[in-house]
């Protein structure tokens, strides 16, 4: 679906919402923590570079990125103006990367439907671990600043119609 005409890594810095009044928590999967730590260094970078303050930058971590869902929605209980769920589910010899990828898929949309407060996906799919490293800080950029990014946006969209 990304391609490099559509790579919102190369972003326009006249489009980025001032960050300075939001606060944004992160919510991280410790599985494949060298994809899900460069997402996350790529996403918190891209939001003080935006104006967030540090402080207003909130990093949980979860075991799996089945934990996302129950860690996003925990997350938004402290009422923060957008969570960004972190993960990487790379595909094994068995059916489980599937279950795992709809899993989360869902319950981070129903999140979504639920409550108020957006949650971004941030959650690589891959097939290997190379395509992974492509997208965490690679060829393909660093879906961590464009979860950022979807996190102002929404961020800001939500303050405009509260
Ligand atoms: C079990 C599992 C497997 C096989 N693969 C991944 C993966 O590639 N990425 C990921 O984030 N988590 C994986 N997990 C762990 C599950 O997400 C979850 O933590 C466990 O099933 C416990 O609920």
């Amino acid at each position: 679906m990304s391609t490099a005409l559509n790579n919102l890594s190369q972003h326009d810095a006249s489009n980025i919402p001032d960050g300075s009044p939001f606060k944004i928590s992160i919510v991280v999967s410790e599985w494949n923590s060298m994809i899900s730590s460069s997402l996350t260094k790529g996403a918190v970078d891209t939001l003080i570079d935006a104006g967030v303050y540090q402080n207003n930058i909130k990093v949980y971590k979860v075991p799996g990125s089945f934990e996302l869902i129950y860690g996003a929605k925990k997350a938004q209980h402290q009422k923060p103006d957008a969570v960004i769920a972190v993960g990487s589910i790379i595909r094994g010899e068995t059916k489980h990367f599937d279950f795992i990828c709809q899993a989360v898929s869902h319950g981070i949309k129903d999140l979504n439907i639920q409550s108020d407060i957006p949650v971004i996906f941030c959650v690589l799919t891959d097939n290997n671990l190379q395509q992974a490293q492509d997208r965490s800080g690679g060829k393909h950029g660093n879906k961590g600043i464009d979860a950022a990014l979807a996190a102002l946006k929404m961020a800001n969209f939500r303050s405009q119609i509260l």
